[in-house]
């Protein structure tokens, strides 16, 4: 690529620099990784300053359409707000969920927002590292909100759940009894969870939703300082969406108040650590030689039930030890 934008450039709010800093942590050139990893490492000290928010929910309950009213409030308010949007069901550098239908059209004209689908299905650390690359490159470029959305499919949420101080689930309303089937795993971690489209006709079921949720966030809740609220809102027309941020900043306030708030950062950090280190041995050993080789001979032995597993096991990492 291009000469690769300095600390300085990024740092002092060039919209171009940070999109070419984006472009360059999104190659697989592995001479720009170097390059990339130099700029992420000189203006480490000049991350973090944001408010990270997640926003997950099944595709089309309305998480772009609140992300751009939300955006807009923000922005209003003096914010300068940054949107990931991770599609894991589409091809690197598609991004679909900006696809034709929602492309916060309003929010991507405001100088204060910077709207960048993020690349999916990427082998090293999966969805989530050039996301968090990114996410840190958009705070060291003075954006004070980050909100990452991705659509309810593998294991992204998940991912981004790790990664963001706050993390939203948006929900339809329903009539019926039963919960709707959101994965298992998702309201535990769910700091909030919002009925979304409680508009026109819908409302009244909206609010019954939330309050079937309510009793049900009681059970799931194992966190004696924040119990999740259930909310209603309507992206399409605004309402609720004041309410929602304000929960956030509750959030962080409180949390900050009790030291959770870095906490929780601390820990995430160090996952995401630890995800890489794993990563990149797995990397490391498919791409050697002759470690792979001794692999598939083991893998046949281990097949043919002429090696105990865990002894194969020790053999690769025996070999890893040699080198
Ligand atoms: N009535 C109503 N429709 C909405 C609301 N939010 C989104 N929609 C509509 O739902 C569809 C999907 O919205 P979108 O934001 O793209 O959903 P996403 O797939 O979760 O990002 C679009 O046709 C929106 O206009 C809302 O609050 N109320
Ligand atoms: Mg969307």
């Amino acid at each position: 690529m291009r000469r690769p934008p300095t600390a300085q450039e990024l740092t002092g709010g060039n919209r171009r620099a940070l999109g070419r800093a984006i472009t360059l942590i999104e190659s697989r050139r592995p001479e720009d990784e170097a390059c990339a990893q130099e700029l992420l490492q000189a203006v480490l000290p000049q991350t973090g300053r944001s408010i990270r928010l997640g926003v997950t929910g099944s595709p089309g309950v309305g998480k772009s359409t609140f992300i751009e009213a939300l955006g807009m409030q923000l922005i209003e308010t003096g914010h300068r707000v940054a949107v990931l949007a991770i599609d894991p069901s589409s091809p690197v550098g598609g991004g679909s969920i900006l696809g034709d239908k929602t492309r916060m059209q309003e929010l991507s004209r405001q100088e204060a927002a910077f709207i960048r689908p993020s690349p999916a299905g990427d082998s090293l650390g999966g969805v989530a590292r050039r996301t968090q690359e990114t996410k840190l490159l958009c705070e060291a470029a003075g954006f004070d909100v980050i909100i990452i959305e991705t659509v309810g499919v593998g294991q992204s949420e998940f991912q981004v759940a790790s990664m963001v101080d706050f993390f939203l689930v948006l929900m339809l309303p329903s009539a019926g009894d039963e919960l709707q089937g959101i994965k298992k795993g998702i309201m535990e971690l769910a700091d909030a969870l919002v009925i979304n489209k409680a508009d026109g006709e819908t409302q009244a079921v909206a609010e019954l939703t939330r309050r079937q949720y309510q009793s049900a966030v009681q059970l799931f809740s194992h966190d004696p300082l924040w119990t999740p609220p259930v909310l209603t809102c309507s992206g399409l027309y605004g309402n609720g969406v004041a309410d929602i941020w304000q929960t956030v900043e509750t959030f962080v306030q409180q949390s900050r108040g009790e030291g959770r708030f870095e906490k929780r950062r601390a820990t995430q950090r160090l996952k995401w650590f630890h995800d890489l280190t794993r990563s990149l041995l797995e990397a490391f050993v498919d791409g050697d030689e002759r470690v792979s080789q001794l692999r598939s001979t083991l893998e046949a032995q281990v097949r043919a039930n002429e090696i105990a597993p865990y002894l194969a096991a020790r053999r690769v990492v025996g070999m890893l030890r040699e080198l």
